[in-house]
């Protein structure tokens, strides 16, 4: 069944001529290079992007040879690989984290400096790459910095979106988006393999045909056709030879033109089928848990799934020896999230309608396959998808999904005989309204592993999500917590920290061995160590409060607390909870002017999906409630709000650093994990929270006298709601609430635009408060003042500080992705000479 190829020819990387041995000297060498013969521009002339150009294709040249050579090696020893498919990459800017990967950071800068170019300005020149919306997307890049730091052979699969997530600005305290067109003028990081293009179908229709062997069998004809072509980003390890690769593509149309419309005039016509197709890559969604049902959402999974399995196909098939017999030995498939489920259909149909095999064999290649990770639990994130919409544009696929589901329901049927509720609740159809296919399950179905991303979400997610699910497949559900990169989350982004910890370790490789930071625990008592760790804070805070001079206009001090809240905009992460205590605070500042309280900066940051207006109103409400707190000069400066606009990778950086206190005030249950919460964590903020997601981990970690926990657990949130949660008791029971509620309500801050905040209040009380904001609110206000109290006393919030940086090793990525390739992928390093 299969035509090996002949085996690859050896590849050799040339190496670059050095115009020097001094690294420095060759480096600036280099990049003159680059100004003047890729970009033609003399120094000049050169602007900072210029610069960030010429730098950037510098670094890029240290990359492409450890590429070259990464790649062969793989080749050259057939190895296993594991592909992470996902939908959003959110990589952030590339330039810092491309050059300490590729260990040429310090020489740069250096040559930079003596080049007299100014670095502030050729970085701040270069887009954030956002291609997702938040955490899920950030995930993906993290593990893929991991994976290759790891020497895994990997390779992330995703979209070229021409525009990233939006830009958000603020008019009038209202969220605006504008078009995220980031590479309007091209990128310096990627590298188009037109030769690796692939072309896939779509839409059509099946037909019964006999085939040679006089067998009936369907055939999807009369399809649209499209192509896909790679873009690759070198994607280098920390510390390593290996440089992996995020291949992205980018849709084209086969015929790029109508010659037969444009010869008769008709050249809009004739350019028709390219601007349609071209627009499956156009533009990331803007997603993040609501809006789905969209085709082109639809078009965008299959795209990429079907451009992704052929080139993983063509990479297996073209090692001699290899078939399907060794396939799934060879490939692991990741599936970020049901985005990509997709792929267990696709896999299926070519199996059997190309290759000819037989359904049991095909199903134990895919489910040996493909792993499937879970990212939330709320239901209208879970995607579905309409029947008549699935037979328009994926026919073939709908038919194949249909007979899994058979064969699946018999083995429900055989676990709970004579149960037709059982058969319902497992099924991959959903029936009743319009009929719709749940991703889900079908992710879970054609998976040998699921996982959750924190100990709490995975058993939420056997209890309440897919609660038969587990019994019928004993042992596919397991926990991977997840993790961040502490080489762009530490080392790149708080390069001071990072020189404090290298010089108190005594050792610079934390940054591929984060559980080193324990040792930082036996200074956290040593005054002077206090004093330098604050003093790097301080320095951060200062930074961001020029940050916030900038953006929004707005002076606050770094004595102040910064308390942060950064994350997408969304009911069940609570922003308004947060607003509640502020606009609380306000008002006892109000009853009493001289109430002794620490001076606190209140900074937000956060994009709520377009579609998503109570998320809006709560922007505008903390906008214009914060404008006129900050004016209000009878509190004397003890209050400043800022809500940073354009949240992204980029501005995290910065925040992240500078911060105090780290808000993670989800109710219990609703977050999966967090992994903002690790990021802060871990640069020195205390985490204010509840006991959700990873919070719980983070807690074991650091120790109750680091962290300060609140709120409602999961089972009571669950015991209040099944007693039938009311708002209005708790309004009614606390004076103090009522009266920032009844405030919000009014046209106090809004005065002449009436009802400005009427969507937030309704859904605090009349709306039925679904998140339990009310509910937790007292707890929440109480955590403030231990807050408060702690922070006064210097020493003892230093040493939680320190103790927090201290003791969150094992939320390095690194272990995260450790866990998944022995637990699931099965999947060796293969070190690169
Ligand atoms: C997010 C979850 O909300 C967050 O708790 C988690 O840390 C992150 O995934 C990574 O696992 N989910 C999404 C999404 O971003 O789009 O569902």
């Amino acid at each position: 069944k299969t035509k090996a190829a002949s085996a690859q020819a050896k590849t050799v990387a040339a190496p670059r001529r050095r115009a020097s041995d001094d690294p420095v000297e060759s480096i600036k060498a280099s990049i003159l290079d680059h100004l003047t013969h890729t970009f033609a521009r003399d120094t000049a002339g050169a602007t900072p992007r210029d610069w960030f150009l010429a730098t950037a294709m510098s670094a890029r040249d240290h990359l492409t040879s450890r590429l070259i050579k990464t790649q062969s090696a793989h080749n050259d020893q057939n190895v296993r690989r594991l592909y992470y498919l996902s939908l959003e990459y959110l990589m952030g800017r590339l330039l810092i984290s491309s050059l300490q990967n590729a260990g040429v950071y310090d020489h740069t800068r250096q040559a930079l400096e003596e080049l007299g170019v100014d670095w502030e300005a050729l970085r701040a020149s270069e887009d954030d790459m956002g291609l997702g919306n938040g955490g899920l997307g950030r995930l993906a890049a993290c593990f893929i910095d991991s994976l290759a730091t790891l020497d895994l052979p990997a390779i992330g699969y995703g979209i070229n979106y021409e525009f990233g997530l939006f830009r958000q600005a603020f008019e009038n305290g209202h969220q605006v988006e504008n078009p995220d067109s980031w590479m309007i003028y091209g990128t310096p990081w990627e590298l188009m393999h037109p030769e690796y293009q692939q072309e896939v179908q779509i839409y059509g229709e099946v037909e019964n045909v006999f085939d040679d062997s006089g067998n009936y069998r369907p055939q999807w004809v009369n399809t649209h056709k499209l192509v896909g072509v790679p873009n690759d980003i070198p994607v280098p390890g920390y510390g390593t030879e290996t440089v992996n690769i995020l291949r992205l593509w980018t849709s084209h149309a086969t015929e790029p033109l109508d010659l037969n419309a444009f010869n008769e005039g008709g050249y809009v016509e004739a350019v028709r089928n390219k601007a349609t197709s071209e627009t499956i890559s156009k533009v990331l969604y803007p997603n993040d848990k609501t809006e789905n049902g969209k085709e082109l959402r639809l078009v965008q999974q299959y795209f990429f799934v079907a451009c992704s399995l052929k080139d993983i196909i063509r990479r297996h098939m073209r090692v001699e020896g290899n078939g399907w017999h060794n396939f799934a030995d060879k490939v692991a498939v990741q599936l970020n999230d049901t985005h990509p489920a997709i792929a267990v259909a696709e896999l299926l149909r070519i199996l059997i309608d190309e290759e000819s095999l037989d359904w049991d064999e095909a199903w134990a290649i895919i489910t040996k396959t493909f792993a499937y990770t879970n990212h939330t639990l709320l239901p209208e994130a879970l995607e579905k998808w309409g029947v008549p919409l699935y037979a328009r544009v994926l026919p073939r696929h709908l038919q194949l999904i249909y007979e899994i589901n058979r064969r699946h329901l018999e083995t429900v049927a055989a676990k709970w005989p004579g149960d037709n509720e059982m058969l319902s609740t497992c099924s991959i159809v959903e029936e009743g309204g319009g009929k719709q296919l749940r991703m889900a399950h079908l992710a879970v179905v054609g998976s040998h592993a699921v996982n959750g991303v924190a100990a709490l979400h995975t058993e939420l997610l056997k209890k309440d999500l897919f609660p038969y699910f587990d019994t019928l497949f004993p042992g596919k559900f397991r926990n991977k917590t997840n993790g961040i990169t502490p080489r762009r989350w530490l080392l790149d982004c708080n390069p001071a920290l990072s020189a404090l910890i290298t010089k108190t370790l005594g050792r610079p490789d934390w940054p591929r061995n984060l559980d080193l930071l324990q040792a930082l625990g036996k200074e956290a008592d040593q005054p002077a160590f206090q004093q330098e760790f604050m003093a790097i804070k301080r320095v951060n805070k200062v930074a961001l409060a020029e940050t916030i001079q900038e953006l929004c206009g707005i002076e606050v001090s770094p004595d102040a607390l910064f308390d942060v809240q950064i994350k997408r905009l969304h009911e069940y992460k609570r922003q308004h909870l947060n607003l509640l205590h502020i606009v609380a605070l306000y008002r006892r500042l109000l009853q009493n002017p001289d109430l002794d309280m620490v001076p606190r900066v209140f900074v937000f940051a956060a994009k709520a999906a377009p579609g998503y207006d109570l998320a809006k109103n709560i922007i505008r409400a903390i906008n214009v409630i914060g404008a006129r707190i900050n004016h209000d000069e009878r509190i004397q400066g003890k209050l400043k709000v800022a809500f940073l606009p354009n949240y992204r990778v980029t501005l995290a950086e910065k925040i992240i650093p500078a911060a105090d206190l780290s808000e993670q005030i989800s109710t219990a249950g609703k977050e999966a994990s967090g992994t903002g919460n690790m990021k802060l964590a871990l640069n020195g903020a205390l985490t204010i929270g509840t006991l959700d997601g990873a919070n719980v981990e983070i807690g074991e970690e650091v120790g109750d006298d680091n962290i300060f926990i609140f709120g409602m657990t999961v089972e009571e949130v669950e015991a209040v709601r099944n007693a039938g949660y009311r708002p209005y008791d708790f309004y009614y029971a606390d004076e103090e609430l009522r009266a920032v509620i009844d405030w919000i309500g009014s046209d106090y801050f809004t005065p002449g635009e009436r009802h400005a905040f009427a969507p937030l209040h309704h859904s605090l009380l009349d709306g039925g408060d679904p998140y339990m904001v009310l509910a937790d609110f007292r707890s929440y206000s109480d955590a403030h003042l231990a807050v408060d109290a702690a922070y006064r006393d210097s020493p003892r919030w230093a040493k939680m500080a320190i103790m927090n940086t201290a003791r969150v090793g094992k939320f390095s990525s690194d272990r995260t992705i450790r866990e998944y390739a022995e637990d699931i992928w099965n999947l060796p390093p293969v070190p690169v000479k």
